[in-house]
């Protein structure tokens, strides 16, 4: 846009005006803005009560949070991509600011964790040293962006302060659980009592006084919303720690580090979010966030209604999930994973009569077979097992079981392809309408029954098909018996009649699945917040008394994980918390009535993904060491707005690849916390908005190296490096590609406005863009008129015209009104592009009109320009005379009477007789003009009921009419 303007060539550093807009200019004005911003406390968000509270008038606004996804300190520093989002917040907080509203926006740091410690590693220094070094670094770089934070109010999640409430949250987790009935999170202490009173049977039929405390532990265990267990876990040995599924990657390797990940047993710490699968679904509906992300919550939720169904099998019984029950007619097999509990207690220690010899995998024994299946597939993972093309593998257990539905005696087999994270672990076979089933059912020469009419013309033999048939829109067919019958009828209603009739006989009942699991919850790691767990001699956990919290993390003489050869599965993880015998064994007093004894701490720590669980409450009451936030401090910012049951931050920036980690465990939080009464809002953020991300181009030579891309030469369309041709591609911007540009070298080479208004400018905020540091002068340029035409370039002084509005020319007038009027409108709706387009327009016309600006005109252009280039607005705001700060000015109203479009006369003709004048905008549309033609009173009247063969239109001036 202003490369196009001819008033846009003045050269970046002329010496020819003294008082021109420069670089160095900009870097004089910014800094000294910056500083008095700081320490004015302009940007500070007062509190209602507590040590932040501040003008009543300020607070009695409404009130408007906005938060980005808080950065972690790596030691790359921060190239121009990163703060894409944290401008896009600020030019909207300070939008909000100006329009009435009390904003808090401030930003922190999340620097615990991985991607720290290993830096600290590589490094050789203590990872509290780097990651400080790493955040001092980041908050100059930031500094320089000119970003309204509220300082107050920052934190990084490694401060005991702050860990202090983290641990303390841990405790409220571990010392609840999910009441099903109620649908919510209660008080252990209140289980306990159900349990000692009878209220709740004691499983096993005891009493709860007749359990000992080691079965009682146990017992609650099974309640708790944070509890331990011994489940199979991703181990990965050549990072040395245990990860969650949505820490590793689709084809089983670890999403950092890029490892082999294996199952592995091990006792570990894990959240009960399955609880609330339910409540993270239903809850999706009411929040403002972005459709995609809401649907990967929802697919990584994975509900799935079906049903349970019980296959006797030797007085026992093997259960299985399943979506379709109405085809519980054709499962000829069964499988179980090959991890689960019930294949021992099953496989004979002989093959039955008439085992198939492919049923064996040419095994003596079904022990035999079984145990070799099993190994075999302990080396797979999840997803290797999963996959679809493969040849389908597995072995008969030697046992039969009970089809419910029509008594027949159907094998019982393992095999791979059934996993035992997923709904119970076993399934019913149906290999007419399922594909694995139907390559297993080949492989393994099991019959095939056709129990669903095929639609696609294939015929109901199924040994002349080619593959399953799966469609919801066929009729059930060979499905009854003497109590029920389903044929005839479509999936929906078979499914219906069928579960009924399994709820009826007590063979299965309706149930839903989630796909989700509980969240492992420990790591191996050093640099992580320690639990504040200890086991005592019998190995029960105890909690420890919130008084004595914060527990802070120890010193070491080795914070680096003990790693493993990669591929070594069997190798177990070493904790660094665990090397500190001092630490490990202490002497307590718990408080709860048993006198100080010896203790065992736990020496995992917790996920890098607690500490952002939470921490949009502690910028609500940062200092706060009583109380995790102060309730009427967290209603005020947080509180349910109206009609809705939740409230939350009001706007949330980051980008999506955050939508299923700290997305769905900060919500899972937040509901916890809002169950036991804590906060008042169930959801943490209201609006989620997923900014795009800076893309840059990829320079690489013929061995495929990625060169400098600042020294890549472009000739005639191709790209030379050091005299050797270079391919080009659009990819990420980083250190390791060499195309990294800091916004230090753009704030050094134009200022930090010019970044700004350059980065907002460069398309719609959600969708990523190519970074071109050749373009940016064309902002600094904007800047540069946007100046001139304040500011007498030769004399420095202020240039603008003393007159009043009702002086200013009505051309004028209207530029300035539709772009007030666009602006207002654009900021609103976070369309930032748009909004500096208008500003453009706007400051080019005022350029071409000439002459000195009309001082209303040159005050609202400075008003709207303050978002989002604040410096030059702040500067320029002085300049006209204000003593007080832009950064609370009103934001400027559009008089309407400016705003609706100035029309033209358009004459409309029946064959060549003008017959009516119509008044329509300049750019109406062909087809609008020709509606409101045929639609005229006159000449309606003056067709008088004839058709018409033609109409020719001449937007926006003539419609000629042709009768019939
Ligand atoms: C019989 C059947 C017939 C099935 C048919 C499908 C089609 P979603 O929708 O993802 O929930 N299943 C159940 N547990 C499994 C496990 N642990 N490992 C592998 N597969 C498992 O998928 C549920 C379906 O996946 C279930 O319904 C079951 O196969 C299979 F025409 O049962 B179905």
């Amino acid at each position: 846009m202003s490369e196009t303007n001819p008033a846009a060539t003045a050269p970046v550093t002329a010496d020819a005006a003294p008082h021109r807009y420069t670089a160095a200019m900009a870097a004089e004005i910014e800094a000294r803005w910056q500083d008095f911003w700081d320490a004015e406390g302009t940007y500070a968000a007062p509190n209602p009560k507590g040590d932040l509270a501040g003008d009543p008038e300020l607070v009695a606004r409404p009130k408007k949070f906005i938060m980005d996804m808080f950065p972690y300190p790596s030691g790359a520093g921060l190239h121009v991509g990163h703060p894409l989002g944290y401008i896009a917040t600020d030019v909207f907080a300070r939008f909000q600011r100006m329009t009435g509203h009390n904003v808090l926006h401030t930003l922190g740091f999340d620097a615990f964790g991985l991607p720290a410690e290993q830096y600290a590693v590589q490094t050789g220094t203590h990872p509290r040293a780097s990651t400080e070094a790493n955040m001092k670094n980041m908050v100059s770089q930031l500094r320089r962006l000119g970003l309204g934070h509220d300082k107050r109010r920052s934190f990084a999640t490694i401060d005991p302060e702050y860990y202090k409430w983290t641990q303390w949250i841990f405790l409220q987790i571990f010392n609840s659980w999910y009441d099903d009935e109620a649908k919510r999170a209660r008080p252990v202490s209140e289980l306990v009592a159900q349990f000692d009173s009878g209220e709740r049977a004691v499983p096993g039929g005891g009493t709860w006084s007749a359990l000992t405390e080691a079965e009682r532990a146990d017992l609650l265990g099974e309640y708790r919303l944070a509890y331990a267990s011994d489940a199979p876990v991703n181990w990965c040995p050549g990072l040395g720690t245990v990860l969650a599924n949505e820490e590793v990657t689709a084809d089983g390797r670890s999403e950092r580090g890029n490892f082999p990940v294996f199952k592995s047993k091990l006792r570990q710490w894990n959240m009960r979010i399955t609880a609330y699968a339910d409540r993270l679904l239903d809850d999706l509906d009411q929040l403002d966030w972005p459709e995609a992300i809401k649907l990967q919550q929802r697919n990584w939720i994975g509900r799935s209604e079906g049903a349970r169904v019980d296959f006797p099998v030797d007085g026992e019984r093997i259960t299985v999930f399943t979506t379709r029950p109405d085809t519980l007619f054709g499962a000829t097999y069964m499988v179980l994973a090959p991890e689960h509990p019930l294949v021992e207690k099953f496989t004979p220690a002989a093959w039955p009569e008439g085992t198939r010899d492919a049923w064996t995998g040419g095994h003596a024994t079904p022990t035999e077979a079984v145990a070799a299946y099993r190994a075999q597939a302990a080396s797979k993972s999840d997803v290797e097992r999963q996959a679809e093309a493969k040849d389908k593998t597995g072995v008969f257990i030697g046992a039969y079981a009970t089809n419910p539905v029509n008594g027949e005696q159907v094998p019982v087999f393992v095999a791979d392809y059934v996993l035992m994270g997923y709904g119970t672990g076993a399934i019913m076979a149906v290999p007419a309408g399922d594909q694995r089933d139907f390559e297993f059912a080949r492989a393994f020469e099991l019959p095939i029954r056709c129990i669903v009419e095929p639609t696609d013309g294939r015929g109901t033999d199924p040994s002349t098909w080619e593959s399953a048939f799966a469609s919801y829109d066929a009729k059930i067919m060979n499905s009854s018996n003497d109590e029920v019958s389903l044929d005839g009828l479509g999936v929906v209603e078979a499914k219906e009649r069928i579960t009924e009739w399994l709820e009826r006989t007590g063979a299965g009942a309706g149930t839903v699945n989630f796909r989700l699991r509980d969240w492992l919850f420990s790591r191996q790691r050093y640099w992580g917040e320690p639990f504040p767990i200890v086991y005592d001699e019998d190995g029960i956990a105890h909690p420890l008394p919130a008084s004595i919290l914060p527990l802070e993390l120890p010193e070491v003489e080795d914070y680096s994980p003990r790693t493993f050869d990669p591929d070594d599965a069997d190798t177990k993880p070493e904790t660094p918390l665990s090397r500190n015998e001092d630490w490990v064994h202490v002497t307590l007093d718990l408080g709860d009535g048993r006198g100080p004894r010896r203790y065992r701490r736990e020496t995992n720590t917790m996920p890098n993904w607690a500490g952002s669980c939470w921490y949009e409450l502690r910028y609500l009451d940062p200092h706060n060491s009583e109380q995790l936030v102060d309730p009427e401090i967290e209603q005020y910012w947080m509180g349910p707005r109206e009609g809705l049951p939740h409230g939350g931050v009001d706007l949330y920036v980051g980008g999506a690849e955050h939508a299923v980690l700290h997305l769905l465990y900060a919500r899972f939080w937040s509901k916890v916390l809002f169950d036991l009464g804590h906060v008042s809002s169930a959801e943490p953020f209201h609006k989620l908005f997923n900014q795009g991300m800076i893309q840059a181009y990829v320079y690489r030579d013929s061995r495929g190296i990625a060169v400098p891309a600042a020294e890549v030469e472009e000739r005639d369309g191709a790209y030379f490096h050091q005299g050797e041709k270079v391919s080009r591609l659009l990819g990420k911007m980083g250190k390791s590609l060499k195309n990294a540009v800091t916004p230090d070298e753009i704030c050094a080479e134009y200022g930090a406005d010019t970044l700004r208004l350059y980065e907002m400018a460069m398309g719609p905020l959600d969708v990523s863009r190519p970074w071109d540091t050749r373009a940016v002068v064309g902002q600094f340029r904007l800047l540069q008129r946007l100046w001139r035409n304040v500011v007498d370039e030769d004399t420095g002084r202020l240039s603008v015209a003393d007159v009043a509005e009702t002086d200013v020319d009505a051309d004028t007038l209207r530029a300035l009104h539709k772009a007030i009027d666009g602006v207002r409108q654009d900021l609103e709706g976070m369309r930032f592009n748009t909004a500096i387009a208008k500003v453009t327009e706007l400051n080019n016309h005022l350029t071409k009109v000439g002459g000195p600006v009309p001082r209303p005109v040159a005050e609202r252009l400075v008003l709207l320009v303050a978002p989002l280039a604040p410096h030059v607005a702040e500067e320029l705001w002085r300049k006209l005379g204000h003593t007080s700060s832009v950064v609370h000015e009103d934001f400027p109203v559009a008089d309407p009477a400016y705003v609706v479009d100035e029309t033209v006369t358009c004459v409309v003709q029946i064959k060549g007789k003008v017959k009516a004048r119509l008044e329509v905008s300049p750019s109406v549309s062909e087809e609008d003009l020709e509606k409101a033609a045929l639609a005229d009173e006159k000449v309606v009247a003056a067709l008088g009921g004839a058709g018409i063969r033609k109409v020719i239109v001449r937007a926006p001036k003539l419609v000629n009419i042709v009768p019939a």
